[in-house]
């Protein structure tokens, strides 16, 4: 018999205004240039690129318009924007029982798939990052938004308020932390007190990547519909991902990383996900987006045998 292929569908979002370098607006481009539907076949999946949405680029537009009182957020306008138009995109292919690929741009872009994703579901939340991504407009240290997706869909703090930013389908047990090593003082306090599962490299070195993703998939597919999956390539470590805004050192390897997404696939939970962070001024003949592309593959269920 026959199946019918699953296909995935391509989103890119090419944003860097929430980040505090330039350049990882190329990574979608860099992503594609390095094979991703190519390796996303490998996975036996069909595939449709449906391009970029459009995004304001970072020195046309004035990085304080709109952000909120308590604190700050930089270029929350443009923020908003992007935000609907990937979940627009997301809910659009889930919508047709495609699987959505969203490539970044800077982390922000998340808060779109997540919202997209959530829009119609319960959902949960694998998020592999050096970063815990939890700070809020009053926290923040830095004001970069790339610092906050996690807060802005969970509606902590002053995004309480922001309702395009909060996912409807989620709930704060349902979200997991894969691979912390550099989180704010801050941040800290806003884990504890969100619900959030937070696993850092410590735990991964004493307990193993397996028991540690076991545990995290296990967290998020709880009582939901599926699971939005969000790779940071800086979780990796900076030796296998160079090209990343924000290199944080102790990172996981190449291999490790491999095999959490091909535990992530051999759950069959995977309804969405984010491939961000690529910047590729500072990578190494396109490494780290080859490895975003081979990541995508292995989390669609690539087989070697
Ligand atoms: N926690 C810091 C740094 C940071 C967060 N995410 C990245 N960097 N990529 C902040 O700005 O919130
Ligand atoms: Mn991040
Ligand atoms: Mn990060």
């Amino acid at each position: 018999a026959t199946e019918a292929l699953q296909t995935v569908r391509v989103i890119g979002a090419p944003t860097d205004y929430g980040a505090n370098r330039r350049g990882v607006d190329m990574g979608p481009s860099a992503i594609r240039y390095a094979g991703l539907a190519a390796q996303l076949e490998r996975a036996g999946v069909a595939v449709a690129d449906g391009g970029d949405v459009p995004a304001p680029r970072a020195e046309e537009r004035d990085p304080s318009v709109e952000t909120f009182a308590a604190g700050r957020a930089r270029f929350l306008r443009e923020t908003r924007e992007v935000t609907i138009r990937v979940a627009d995109r997301v809910e659009g292919a889930l919508a047709t029982a495609d699987l959505p690929i969203v490539l970044g741009g800077d982390h922000s872009v998340a808060i779109g798939s997540v919202t997209g994703s959530a829009r119609d579901a319960d959902v949960g939340v694998v998020w592999f990052d050096a970063h815990a991504d939890c700070n809020t407009p009053e926290t923040s240290p830095t004001g970069n938004v790339h610092g906050m997706p996690l807060a802005a869909v969970l509606g902590v703090g002053a995004f309480a308020d922001v309702e395009w930013a909060t996912a409807d389908g989620l709930r704060a047990d349902n979200v997991a932390i894969v691979g912390l090593r550099d989180v704010d003082e801050r941040e800290r306090d806003a884990i504890e007190e969100s619900g959030v599962t937070a696993f850092t490299m410590a735990d991964i070195d004493t307990r193993g990547l397996t028991n540690v993703v076991d545990d995290a998939v296990d967290v998020a597919t709880d009582g939901t519909d599926g699971v939005h999956v969000s790779l940071d390539l800086d979780w990796l470590d900076p030796r296998e991902a160079p090209g990343v805004g924000t290199p944080v050192r102790g990172g996981v390897t190449y291999r490790e990383a491999h095999s959490a997404l091909e535990r992530v696939a051999g759950r069959d939970c995977l309804r969405s996900l984010d491939l961000v962070e690529v910047n590729p001024i500072l990578d190494e003949r396109n490494e780290t987006a080859e490895l975003a592309a081979e990541l995508a593959s292995s989390a669609l269920g690539r087989r070697i045998l």
